[in-house]
């Protein structure tokens, strides 16, 4: 079991040719990652390397020095920024569990996170579903490997009928949570049917995670929604109205789930319907840190996603957000380069450029 503030190791694997800017970047996030989990990041190591290894993924003579170095700093966790294969993480793992040293990578500490701020139901199946898809095949390589090291006449069927046991365990609960999620996001339908007979459009809000999507969702409309400064602070969908005098109506404004570089697969599948409102919605309010060095970057990797859950044709407004953090703003420039986003330019803090973003939204809607 890991303490509540687990001292951590971080380790990163890019490839020779990588920017230095972008490296830095990588393991930046990495590192902000695991403050939001509570860990304290002793070292950080990042590895050149034109393919990860096979059995480890990290360099074997890499692995034996940051091993050596966890050891002696009392180290609880060791972090790979990277998507292992389950027996990299095994092989891994293998090396430390006499140390009681954990062995994570990308997407596990990404569900981790998940799992502490998970507060719904319906975000907390969505997490558990999530880590079955990602824990199984680890499962069944553990399995696997007991089953050989049993060896033997005999023990081997043993070993292979408890790896269908287990199987056979972990397709039936990963059905009866989809079962449960499919009852959670038909009530949100009917929901919405009522809604939409009420007329009612939908503007969601998205963007990288703590670019201030639930900041702007308090400031247009006192919903009250959580706020931190923090990675993925929030995990399910908040629905609050609008009121547009232009139009004089209301719409209704979602906040939801905020997004990364790299976000596994199996947690935007995970996650579908706590995206569903943002995949029905008429327009999308794509909420961006102006502050941010990776602002484009990260204006980028949002795109992706949205891509990716096929909403990329839908009405798009770029909200700059956090403008009270930087002098000079290319207002101009950024106007220009996001022409078709109409871009407006706002503080959610400070609450500036809400009346010009309310008339961007009447005009799109
Ligand atoms: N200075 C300044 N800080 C802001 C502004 N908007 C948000 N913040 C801060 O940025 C941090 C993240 O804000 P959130 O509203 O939680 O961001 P989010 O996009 O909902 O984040 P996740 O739900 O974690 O993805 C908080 O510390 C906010 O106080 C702003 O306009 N100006
Ligand atoms: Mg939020």
């Amino acid at each position: 079991m890991l303490s509540s503030k687990p001292r951590a190791i971080l380790i990163d694997v890019i490839p020779p040719w990588m920017d230095n800017k972008v490296a830095e970047r990588r393991i930046y996030e990495l590192d902000n990652l695991t403050k939001t989990y509570g860990g304290i990041v002793v070292v950080k190591i990042v590895q050149r390397r034109a393919l990860p290894d096979y059995k480890t993924y990290v360099g074997s003579g890499k692995l034996d020095e940051v091993i050596a170095l966890a050891k002696a700093e009392k180290v609880e966790l060791i972090v790979v920024n990277n998507i292992l294969k389950p027996h990299q993480i095994f092989n891994i793992e293998k090396k430390v569990e006499r140390d009681h040293i954990a062995v994570w990578d990308r997407i596990d500490m990404i569900l981790k996170i998940f799992q502490k701020h998970a507060t719904t139901i319906e975000a907390k199946l969505q997490i558990r579903l999530a880590g079955i898809r990602h824990m199984g095949p680890r499962i069944f390589r553990m399995g696997l490997e007991l089953s050989q090291q049993a060896g033997g006449i005999g023990t081997r069927g043993l070993g292979e009928t408890n790896i269908e046991i287990m199987k056979r365990h972990l397709a039936e609960q990963e059905r009866s949570i989809k079962n449960q999620l499919e009852k959670i996001s038909n009530t949100r339908h009917t929901h919405r049917t009522r809604r939409d007979r009420l007329g009612l459009k939908t503007a969601s809000i998205v963007g990288y995670t703590n670019a201030g999507k639930s900041s702007l969702l308090n400031a247009l409309t006192r919903k009250g929604a959580y706020v931190a400064d923090e990675l993925f602070a929030t995990l399910d969908t908040r629905v609050a109205k609008l009121w547009l005098p232009e139009l004089q109506k209301q719409i209704l404004l979602s906040d939801t789930i905020g997004f990364i570089q790299d976000l596994p697969p199996q947690l935007i599948d995970a996650f579908r319907s706590t995206l569903e409102e943002t995949i029905d919605a008429e327009l999308i309010l794509h909420v961006i840190d102006v502050s941010d060095p990776f602002m484009h970057e990260k204006i980028e990797e949002v795109e992706k996603i949205l891509t990716q859950l096929g909403v990329g044709e839908t009405p798009k407004v770029y909200v700059f957000n956090k403008t009270d953090l930087k002098k000079k703003i290319p207002k101009a420039a950024l106007k220009k380069r996001y022409k078709a986003m109409t871009p407006v330019f706002v503080s959610s803090i400070k609450s500036l450029g809400l009346e010009e973003l309310k008339k961007v939204i009447a005009s799109r809607i």
